[in-house]
């Protein structure tokens, strides 16, 4: 089946022709360079058109801040419409052939059809994400906590959510399931920290029990809110000791947003790998919080340091090596399905950069503590442009050259806007 196209294949055909010459002659001229330094263009071009990275369904809608949201125009109002949207950023930047479910927000009646409508643009499912940090009519509220509350009703209520988004994974033809709650406290004395782990353990042995065979549960940590004082899964240390206890198929997400500002992510992502349990990751930017910026907008060096260790795992054959990469980024002021595109292609360029580095030649100067060099070698790849093998991979993957200018001309956001008249309560966005 030729997977549906929401953008019409000619324009981007029309737009690549306009710049094949320029971006021909350039790849030419990065390839001379690069074979200078022992690099095979060839190589690194065909590892990224193999990159992949899951874009959240949540993030084709704009997201919100704590004080207001502003919807864009046009903006999806069901996960079929969100699905749409993803197909677009697929099709346009070839990078992004997955998307990560959010329940309940996507909940849909029929979910043979929602695969199927998926299916008909080429794409699939990623990890199914579970949402027990806000409550639904006529259910028991998660106030005061979900997995860990210290009532063991609404504790049952959040396990039998997870089982349900197991339920909906396999027909949906995921194989992960990512656990990210709220659960904390916001005073001192307010709740028992042991206590509350305790009860998270218990609650997620549970879950973990019912993960059909192959399938991993990600957990996912993050230093603070909604809770403001202490949070129950905070930090890389309670993630990696909890994915210890719960078995070999629990490992760990990180979210790039979810850290102290100066945290050493790429040394916790090393130590993650070492151990074997690097689940995957939710990708964007952040300066002072959980921001959920554009990824690579804020800090491309440290994208860049994380992709490092990824790189370096991945040569090594580091054991049991296989993490998930997804965006998780929240759109409150750009077009969602523009920023989408672009935070792949960081992604992208991140991975291309550290693919560029001497391994070999990086190794030798460690070994002599021959620092300045050691350092120089690491950073080559950071000040390499790669932008021409990012868009030579969407070009032979029949993707656009310039997959913002194509979006633009193709004025699917206007139609969209009369197409898509705003919804009430409509499940796009974080807020
Ligand atoms: C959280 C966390 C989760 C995401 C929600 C919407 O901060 O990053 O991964 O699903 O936000
Ligand atoms: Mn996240
Ligand atoms: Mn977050």
């Amino acid at each position: 089946m030729t997977p549906s196209t929401p953008i019409d294949t000619e324009l981007i055909a029309k737009h690549n022709a306009g710049l094949e010459k320029d971006l021909a002659a350039d790849y030419e001229h990065l390839g001379a360079v690069l074979a200078r330094r022992g690099v095979d263009l060839e190589a690194i071009t065909a590892r990224i058109q193999r990159f992949a990275v899951a874009i959240p369904s949540w993030g084709v809608g704009s997201g919100g801040t704590r004080f207001a949201r502003f919807p864009v125009a046009g903006e999806p109002r069901n996960v079929f419409e969100k699905l749409e949207d993803c197909a677009v950023i697929q099709q346009l930047g070839r990078a992004t052939p997955t998307v990560s479910p959010h329940f309940p927000w996507d909940r849909v009646d029929d979910l043979r059809e929602l695969r199927e409508f998926a299916r008909s643009y080429g794409m699939s499912f990623d990890a199914v994400n579970s949402n027990t940090f806000e409550d639904l009519p006529g259910q028991l509220s998660y106030k005061f906590g979900s997995l860990t509350h210290t009532d063991k009703a609404v504790r049952e209520q959040a396990i039998a959510h997870n089982l349900e988004c197991i339920e909906i994974g396999k027909q949906l033809g995921s194989g992960a399931l990512t656990v990210w709650i709220g659960d904390g406290s916001n005073f001192p004395g307010q709740l028992n920290m042991t206590k509350a782990l305790e009860r998270y353990l218990e609650s997620m042995r549970v879950i973990v029990a019912a993960l059909p065979d192959g399938w991993r549960a990600f957990i996912e940590h993050k230093l603070y809110e909604p809770a403001l004082y202490s949070t129950v899964i905070a930090d890389w240390g309670t993630s990696f000791i909890c994915a210890t206890h719960l078995g070999a198929n629990v490992q760990c997400l990180v979210d790039l947003g979810h850290h102290a500002p100066t945290t050493n992510i790429e040394q916790i992502v090393s130590r993650l790998i070492q151990f074997q349990r690097l689940g995957g990751f939710h990708f964007n930017d952040s300066k002072y919080g959980d921001d959920d910026l554009d990824t690579g907008s804020i800090d491309p060096f440290r994208l860049y340091r994380v992709f490092n260790e990824l790189v370096d795992a991945s040569a090594r054959g580091a054991p049991g090596f296989d993490p998930a990469y997804m965006l998780d980024q929240s759109h409150n002021v750009t077009d969602p399905i523009e920023s989408l595109m672009a935070s792949a292609m960081e992604v992208q360029r991140a991975c291309a950069q550290a693919l560029l580095i001497d391994r070999d030649a990086l190794e030798a100067v460690q070994e002599a503590n021959d620092v300045m060099l050691a350092h120089r070698i690491f950073k080559a790849g950071f000040t390499t442009d790669v932008s021409t093998i990012l868009a030579e991979a969407r070009r032979r993957g029949g993707g656009a050259i310039d997959p913002v200018g194509v979006y633009r001309a193709s004025k699917y956001r206007a139609h969209k806007t009369k197409e898509r008249p705003a919804a009430a309560g409509s499940s796009s966005g974080i807020v």
